[in-house]
């Protein structure tokens, strides 16, 4: 009887479950950032680990469809800056797989979740590159896009993944500028150049729209991450956004997007759009997309390829264990 009664003080003094949601609740609102160690409702860590291996994969499969024309780029420079490029994406690939981490899933389940189609990424990579103004599309509209949706991701309550995003924004803000610089010079060259770019703008336009998401009312997940401050934007938002920012940097560039229903709409400060198909989105999402078979094939055959030096690299560092020098693995 007595043993009972005689409750260890640090038993005694744990939180409730009600106390630390009420506590997290308190964080959000106060938009006080969410850290690995931090208590954290399921819904909250299973919610993140989704979108940010989603994103994490997105940039290993975006990999591909510029990779390519690494080897048919057009001249040096080229293939230089393209090279950096599909570099960049490797290494959001890895901050974001390393942020998903700190949340307990480990990289190679996620991998492996990937290959097996248990895990999606974005849309917009099965699609094919046609020709080289595909990467300078890619560039402006799918980089561009990127930002568009990552910039307030800068914000996101999880702490390594805002971390994340600060570093991944500034570099793909260096891509978007390449691309537009590569457009703008076929631009200024041969009319068989300036076709070339339009029908590319033609092919990536509504493609680029679908990668914000399906509309607000059709997201089963968008009220739940702006209350838990995971996003800060609702997909229809960020999309209007986007219309808003292409439409002057078309004219610029001298092509048309292509949306007959493309206006500008005084009353809502904003651009009025045509209607985004949606089963064409849902097609791809669901793997019925023009490559999608391919990009997780070659990403299966990556991986499997890559057995060896995972397996060297996990062999050095248990050998140097304790030695400093394994650290680097
Ligand atoms: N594709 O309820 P929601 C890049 C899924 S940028 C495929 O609205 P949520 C850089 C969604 O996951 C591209 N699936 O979901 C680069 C959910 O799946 P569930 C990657 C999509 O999460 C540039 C379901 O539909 N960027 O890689 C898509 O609240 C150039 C219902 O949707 C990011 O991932 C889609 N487009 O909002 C690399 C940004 N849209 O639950 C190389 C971070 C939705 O059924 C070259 N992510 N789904 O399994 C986000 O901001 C959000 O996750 C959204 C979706 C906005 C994408």
């Amino acid at each position: 009887m007595a043993a009972m009664a005689m409750e260890p003080a640090a038993v005694r003094d744990r939180p409730t479950g009600q106390e630390l949601t009420a506590d997290f609740d308190a964080r959000i609102a106060a938009h006080q950032r969410i850290e690995p160690r931090d208590w954290m409702p399921e819904g909250y860590r299973s919610t993140l680990v989704r979108q940010i291996a989603q994103h994490a994969h997105s940039e290993i499969i975006g990999m591909q469809p510029e990779g390519d024309w690494l080897t048919r780029a057009p001249s040096l420079r080229r293939k230089a800056i393209l090279l950096a490029k599909v570099q960049d994406e490797a290494g959001h690939g890895l901050y974001l797989y390393a942020a998903a981490e700190t949340l307990g899933v480990d990289r190679a389940d996620l991998t492996q979740r990937l290959i097996e189609g248990r895990q999606k990424y974005s849309s917009i990579f099965n699609y094919p590159t046609l020709t080289f103004a595909d990467v300078g599309v890619i560039g402006w509209l799918v980089d561009g896009a990127a930002i568009c949706n990552q910039v307030p991701l800068c914000r996101s309550s999880f702490g390594p993944y805002a971390r994340a995003m600060v570093r991944v924004c500034k570099e793909e803000s260096f891509h978007q500028r390449q691309g537009y610089e590569l457009l703008l010079q076929m631009m200024a060259g041969t009319p068989a150049q300036r076709t070339m770019v339009q029908d590319a703008v033609d092919r990536w336009w509504w493609p680029s729209l679908m990668m914000f998401g399906p509309p607000d009312a059709d997201s089963p997940n968008t009220r739940q991450s702006m209350a838990w401050g995971i996003k800060r934007d609702t997909n229809d938002e960020l999309r209007q956004k986007f219309v808003d920012m292409s439409v002057p940097q078309a004219v610029a560039l001298g092509v048309t997007l292509p949306d007959p229903d493309l206006a500008w709409n005084a009353e809502r400060g904003h651009h009025d759009f045509g209607a985004v198909d949606w089963a064409e989105f849902k097609r791809v999402v669901s793997g019925g997309g023009q490559c999608n078979a391919e990009r997780v094939s070659r990403r299966r055959a990556a991986h499997e390829e890559g057995a060896w030096v995972r397996e060297a690299a996990a062999a050095y560092a248990a050998k140097h264990q304790g030695t400093g020098q394994g650290d680097d693995r």
